[in-house]
């Protein structure tokens, strides 16, 4: 297994210079984060969550939560994890998450982050690109699936292709008194640390290069602006793994500035509100179906939710009608994010008008994130108009890990990641997202590749074609819609589709919301199937229903 500090495409030297003399890259590591904090924090409550330990509620001091991370390190230590090694990370959000997450951090092994929902398919696919060295699971995953059977399940496969198949860790188990504590092993600040994922527009997906020095200086400055500081504490009911909850300004936001961080099991409002109020909580992160489901649900709870200071909204397009009522129906102010894994985070500013606030997705968070609206052809737009967001900054990743010319295609010649979105920028820099070009869909913000699902479908025997499309939904803004051609007669049916998806062993939320059987796609221009012609007959489809 490959633990040599492996090339990457970064930043050129001499941008990378210039980013840490303007003081944004610092010497700043994940393990050194923690001991910090744990110097100076101590005694104040860090984490409070459930334990897949005990089964029971836990609360962590600084202190308890880096002898937690201590005691991880020298667990993965003792089971021959390295630095640089691959780690996948998969647990629901629980005390544990934040305690394996420094552990694995001060082992020097980087961290996949990989999702609670993703099966056999997505971490066999993470366990082949980055060769895992180990998988950190626990506690049930989401309809009460068995992670343990999904990760023999996962070796198997990994077997069937003759790759070794990563060590499984379980974090529900005890962990052992560390004699000696083993002394930091983490890598330097402008080394890869861990891994993001990308939401995808590939049948691959893709890995995210993140090193301490860039994703630290948003960390810290997304701190700033959303006001973060040790009397924070901040509820993540969204998945902790998730770059949102993570880092904007998120768990690590918080932990840097000595706040506590509560995890929720999950984003209902009674689970949400009654820690709402037992915690103290001053500040949550949402994306926009739990948002809706939050609002009228405020005006029926008898908890009282008046902590409640800030609440973000972001991960996919919040329509301005429903931006418009977090004031009035939560009595908290609202902050639009957006934001994605490969970098660049926009918030709208907590002193922002009204109008702002409610009719903008925000501004960058550094004056060196560059910002570029362009044409199809590359072109940059007039001021105001739609077009394609590219963007090249201290925080935003130059290309992904071993992707080859695949991942190359997401950059431009001069290092601009194309974010595949259409925004509209206003002049006081605050971005509109006005929709979006690449193939993916936005299930309430959790990202579906549509090349990836149509794969899955296409190694059906009796399916001749398949493409995916995002179809409209009031309540998650889009749901996946499949269009598939069958092999002849009989068709095999939408319950037949959804058991051989089942099957492949994707996540629960890549499986289609809808099929429809057709004989033929509608192609472009250039004899490709037009997925914006589907969009538009199943738009009339849906009309016609109701
Ligand atoms: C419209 N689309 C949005 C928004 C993300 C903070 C917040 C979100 C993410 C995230 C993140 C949107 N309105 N407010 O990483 O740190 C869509 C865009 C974007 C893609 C990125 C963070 N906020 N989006 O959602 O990597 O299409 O990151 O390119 O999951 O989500 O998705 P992801």
């Amino acid at each position: 297994r490959r633990t040599d500090p492996e090339p990457v495409t970064g930043w050129p030297a001499d941008v990378a210079a210039r980013y840490r003399a303007l003081g944004y890259w610092r010497d700043e590591t994940f393990g050194a984060f923690l001991a910090t904090r744990a110097a100076r924090h101590a005694a104040r409550t860090a984490v409070v969550g459930r334990s897949v330990h005990t089964g029971r509620w836990a609360r962590l001091t600084y202190a308890e939560l880096e002898r937690a991370a201590i005691a991880v390190h020298a667990r993965l230590r003792a089971a021959g994890v390295r630095p640089r090694d691959r780690v996948l990370l998969q647990l629901p959000n629980c005390v544990e998450y934040v305690t394996y997450l420094f552990g694995v951090f001060r082992s020097g092994a980087w961290p996949v982050f990989t999702l609670p929902g993703h099966r056999e398919a997505e971490l066999t696919d993470f366990c082949r690109i980055a060769d895992a060295a180990a998988h950190v699971l626990g506690g049930p995953g989401p309809r009460g699936a068995d992670p343990r059977a999904t990760a023999q399940r996962v070796a198997e496969r990994l077997r069937a292709a003759g790759h070794v198949p990563p060590l499984v860790v379980d974090a529900g188990a005890a962990l052992p008194e560390p004699g000696t504590a083993p002394p930091p092993a983490d890598t330097g600040p402008e080394e890869v640390a861990f891994l993001q994922l990308s939401g995808g527009t590939t049948g691959t997906p893709k890995l995210i290069p993140r090193t301490p020095a860039d994703y630290l200086y948003s960390v810290r400055e997304s701190a700033r602006i959303c006001g973060v500081g040790p009397d924070t504490v901040m509820l993540v009911s969204l998945p902790a793994a998730h770059n949102f909850p993570m880092s904007s300004p998120g768990i690590l936001g918080v932990l840097h500035t000595g706040g506590t961080v509560v995890l929720a099991p999950d984003p209902s409002p009674p689970t949400a509100f009654a820690l709402i109020e037992s915690e103290r909580v001053t500040m949550t992160s949402l994306v926009p179906p739990v948002l809706q489901a939050w609002l009228p649900a405020a005006g029926r709870t008898s908890h009282d939710l008046g902590s409640l200071d800030v609440i973000q909204v972001g991960g996919a397009r919040l329509a301005d009608a429903v931006a418009a009522r977090v004031g009035p129906d939560l009595g908290a102010r609202l902050q639009q994010v957006f934001g994605m894994a490969e970098g660049l985070v926009n918030y709208t500013r907590l002193d922002d008008p009204d109008d702002i606030v409610t009719g903008t997705q925000g501004r960058p968070i550094s004056p060196d994130d560059e910002i570029r609206v362009v044409d199809g052809d590359g072109r940059d737009v007039p001021p105001g108009a739609e077009g394609l967001l590219l963007t090249r900054g201290p925080y935003t990743i130059r290309g992904y890990y071993r992707a080859g010319p695949a991942g190359a295609a997401s950059f431009t010649p001069d290092g601009f990641y194309r974010t595949g979105d259409l925004v509209r920028r206003l002049p006081s820099g605050h971005l509109v997202v006005t929709g979006r070009a690449k193939d993916q869909i936005n299930r309430g913000g959790d990202k579906i590749a549509a090349e990836e699902v149509e794969g899955h479908l296409l190694a059906h025997p009796r399916l001749r074609d398949a493409a995916v499309v995002a179809m409209p939904d009031r309540f998650l803004g889009e749901r996946v819609c499949a269009f598939v051609i069958p092999d002849g007669p009989p068709a095999p049916t939408a319950a037949e589709l959804r058991r051989h998806l089942d099957e492949r062993g994707i996540a629960g939320y890549k499986v289609p919301d809808r099929f429809e059987i057709v004989t033929e796609f509608p192609v472009s221009a250039l004899g490709k199937t037009s997925r914006r012609e589907l969009r538009r007959a199943l738009a009339d489809l849906l009309r016609s229903n109701t």
